[in-house]
This record gives structure tokens, C-alpha cells and sequence, in this order.
């Protein structure tokens, strides 16, 4: 199998670590997305959908980072995807929640503090805002949840840690205030002592 990816891409990184934490034989090939390497003529006609990351199986492609975690977990037995189906429903259900909620509150500030500054435009206030206030509405859902659990499914990391936890790879660069979430800063010390954590830290250049 080979994994389309970008050592700077927060989405990758979902996948890296999943590939790292269970040492699965995948190819790492990196797609150089600041000279648009995504959106290229070749890399299109392999995924259509463009974009990092995507996974190659044969002639089956997968992209968006939460299916292929799925996807790549269902291939061993391992604890990250239990075997019972309501476990597997939670941490699917955080998962869409990290797409729908949280990591579009993170995405938005990264586009905001981080990309639209390395490429030389202004930020746009209205945007920070309402990403600030979609992020402080997400942080406190996981907050509670938190204040009473270690991790977000069952008691033992899953695809759901690894899915959120993803979403504060930039959290000092984008100002995120963590420091109001205690219980999330807790949680996320512990996924980030994890040495498939710091193998896939961020590349530039
Ligand atoms: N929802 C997708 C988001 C993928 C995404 O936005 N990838 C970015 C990098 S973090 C990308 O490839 N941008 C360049 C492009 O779309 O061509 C996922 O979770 O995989």
C-alpha cells in the first residue's frame, strides 16, 4: 500500500501516526503541496478528489483521513479499533464530529494565523471570530467529556484520540486557547507522549 502524504499536513499526520503506531508496511510517497503537486494532471488521475491524504491499495483509492484510518485499522487486530460494534459507532461518531465541528474551528485558525500570513495576505478578523467561537462551543463538549474519562472511547486510546488530538498539531501558531481546558491539555500530554506522535512531528521544507 502506499499513502499520499505531506510531512506538514495536519490530515496526513492522522495517517502517519496511525501507520506508526501499529508498524504497518505502507509507502510513504510525499506530495509536494506548496508547488501544487496535489492538483496536478498525474496526481489527479490517481485521486480524483485531490488533496493529502490519500491511500493506495491496488487499484482501490481512499482519501479523507478518517476513513482511511478506519480502513487501515480494519486490516490487524488492534485495540485502536475494537471488534464491538457500539465502541466502533462512538469512535465513529467523534470522528465525523472532528470533521464537522473541532477541526473545521482548527482549520479555519490555521488558514487565518498561519497560511494566509506565510503567503503574505491579512487575516481576516470576522473569520478568527467565528472560528474562536466555534472552538470555544467544541472545547467545552470535550472539556466535560474529558473532566471524566482519559480518553474519548472506552477506557484505552482509539481512532477518536488520534483523529482529535491531530486537530492541535499547530495549536501554539494558531493561538488556540488551551490553556481554559485543562482536562483537554491533560488528554492531549498523553497522546502526544506517544512516540508515533513524535516521529510524525511536522516537516517544513
Ligand atoms: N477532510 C480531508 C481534508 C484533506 C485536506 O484538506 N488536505 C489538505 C492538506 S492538510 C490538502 O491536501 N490541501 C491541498 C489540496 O487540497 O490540494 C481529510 O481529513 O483528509
Amino acid at each position: 500500500m502506499k499513502l499520499y502524504t505531506s510531512s506538514f499536513s495536519h490530515n496526513s499526520r492522522r495517517v502517519a501516526m496511525l501507520i506508526k503506531h501499529l508498524g504497518l508496511d505502507v509507502e510513504l510517497c510525499e506530495v509536494n503541496l506548496l508547488q501544487g503537486e496535489s492538483r496536478s494532471p498525474e496526481y489527479l488521475g490517481k485521486n480524483p478528489f485531490g488533496g493529502v491524504p490519500a491511500l493506495e491499495d491496488g487499484d482501490f483509492v481512499l482519501t479523507e483521513s478518517n476513513a482511511i484510518l478506519q480502513y487501515l485499522a480494519s486490516q490487524t487486530p488492534n485495540t485502536l479499533w475494537p471488534e464491538d460494534t457500539r465502541l466502533r459507532a462512538e469512535i465513529t461518531r467523534w470522528q465525523f464530529w472532528q470533521t464537522a465541528q473541532f477541526g473545521l474551528a482548527t482549520y479555519s485558525l490555521m488558514v487565518e494565523r498561519m497560511l494566509k500570513p506565510m503567503r503574505g495576505k491579512e487575516p481576516d478578523a470576522s473569520k478568527i471570530e467565528e472560528a474562536e467561537a466555534r472552538f470555544r462551543r467544541a472545547a467545552s463538549i470535550m472539556e466535560k467529556y474529558l473532566s471524566q474519562h482519559d480518553y474519548l472511547v472506552g477506557d484505552a486510546l482509539t481512532l477518536a484520540d488520534i483523529s482529535l488530538a491531530v486537530d492541535l498539531t499547530y495549536a501554539s501558531a494558531t493561538n488556540l486557547p488551551l490553556e481554559e481546558y485543562p482536562h483537554i491539555q491533560a488528554w492531549f500530554a498523553r497522546i502526544s507522549a506517544l512516540p508515533a506522535w513524535e516521529a510524525t512531528q511536522p516537516q517544513f521544507g
